[in-house]
């Protein structure tokens, strides 16, 4: 692995971090990739594919149940993978970090397990506008469950919570505040740390969606107030079908099992199971052990590189293609927050997004167009979709550039 910056240097060496990831160096329809979707999947830098394919040629053997060599040595990358991750995400416990599939399935599991053993009806569920479907659904089905109500807190035309009204809607019944770090439709950066003192003063919960928030700055689960931090390895630079749920140990502890299986159970008969500690209860079944491992890997080349280097190149590319998007004439930015990630969702007058997307494609730019999994969000901008260009590690202005130029072409294509 190139060593791209150390962590205390100021500035990131992007065309080091580039030389890390072998995808860069593919073509596509004969032009260099410019890889501008970032938000729905990251690409994975040798040090990441290493750690995998080592894993599978050297070590592959089912963990946490046998006596035999290989199992051991399984077991203890997957649990040094797990304190990879408690490093990353300024947890205290190496207990405090589950892994899962990912995002999605760490929210259902906070939805089913924390919160039908403590939600019931009258209570409360404070979500924003802004969020990801898989923070919105796993609560819809905890309120058809339990009785609960959802409670939606609006966002302003930036895109960022409208924090008066959102205090004003937490109260004595609200018994999980939900909101997403960073909003992968719209950019904002949330103000996570403040929505937690407010939902710590009723006694509720936080749940954070970390999605977007892990793979573009440093992350402490414990400043920000989180009770719970979900994150995709995918989103980070890591493998696919894996992921973590932080949750602070005390909750984990009392909080029931999701799921039943092997590996969660301390005994089992036909008359009752016991369980357990956390994490091992949470993780019924065998687990993506080579994908665990990889997000180690992830995890350690993020923070090789360095968290706040990260966040610094990304911010200042995303300053340079919010001015350069403004040059392209009916184009029309949707979430402009002043604290923004690099997220850059986008209508044009003359052409639907999609038709937006197929152009940037045969220019060898890859960007997102849909609703990206946020419905609500485009009816709050009154928009069926979005184009979406978004940032990672290894982008540059020439990439930003590049994207700039293919939208030329769309208006060239479409007139205008
Ligand atoms: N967003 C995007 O293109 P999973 O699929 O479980 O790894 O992540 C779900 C998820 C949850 N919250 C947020 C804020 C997200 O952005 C995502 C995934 C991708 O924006 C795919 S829809």
């Amino acid at each position: 692995m190139a060593a791209a910056t150390s962590p205390t240097s100021t500035k990131l060496d992007v065309e080091a971090v580039r030389r890390d990831f072998p995808i860069l160096q593919r073509e596509v329809y004969d032009r260099p990739l410019v890889y501008l979707d970032n938000a729905a999947s990251t690409q994975k830098p040798r040090a990441v594919i290493d750690a995998v394919a080592t894993f599978y040629e050297t070590t592959n053997a089912n963990i946490h149940r046998g006596v035999h060599r290989l199992s051991q040595e399984a077991t203890d990358q997957f649990e040094d993978a797990r304190e990879a991750m408690r490093d990353f995400l300024g947890a205290t416990k190496v207990e405090e970090i589950v892994f899962t599939r990912g995002t999605t399935e760490g929210i259902n599991l906070v939805a089913m397990s924390y919160g039908r053993a403590n939600v019931g009806a009258g209570d409360e569920i404070l979500i924003t506008h802004m969020e990801h479907h898989s923070n919105i659904v796993p609560w819809q089905l905890l309120c058809e469950q339990t009785g609960a109500q959802l409670v939606v807190a609006p966002i302003n035309d930036d895109g960022e919570i409208d924090m008066d009204a959102f205090a004003s809607l937490v109260s004595e019944r609200t018994k999980i505040v939900s909101v997403g770090h960073v909003s992968n439709a719209l950019g904002t950066i949330n103000p996570i740390a403040e929505i937690g003192r407010l939902a710590h003063e009723v006694g509720a919960v936080l749940v954070v969606d970390g999605a977007q928030g892990c793979p573009h700055g440093a992350v402490d689960v414990q400043a920000l107030g989180a009770d719970f931090y979900a994150c995709s390895g995918h989103k980070m630079y890591g493998p696919t079908g894996v992921g973590v749920l932080y949750g602070r140990h005390d909750l984990l502890e009392a909080m029931p099992p999701y799921q039943g299986g092997g590996e969660m159970i301390r005994t089992v008969t036909f008359e009752k199971s016991t369980y357990a500690p956390s994490p091992a209860k949470f993780e019924a079944g065998t687990p993506n052990i080579a994908g665990g491992v990889g997000l180690g890997a992830a995890a350690r080349y993020l923070q090789s590189i360095g968290l706040e280097a990260i966040e610094r190149h990304e911010a200042e590319l995303l300053a340079y293609g919010t001015e350069r998007l403004a040059e392209v004439d009916g184009l029309r930015m949707v979430g402009t927050a002043r604290r923004k990630a690099g997220v850059m969702g986008f209508v044009m007058d003359c052409a639907h997004p999609h038709d937006i997307g197929t152009i940037l494609d045969r220019e060898a730019v890859a960007v997102r167009t849909g609703h990206h999994c946020a419905q609500p969000v485009m009816d709050r901008f009154g928009v069926p979709a979005t184009s979406r260009a978004s940032l990672g590690i290894y982008n540059t202005r020439e990439e930003i550039d590049a994207l700039v130029d293919a939208l030329q072409q769309v208006r060239e294509v479409f007139g205008g």
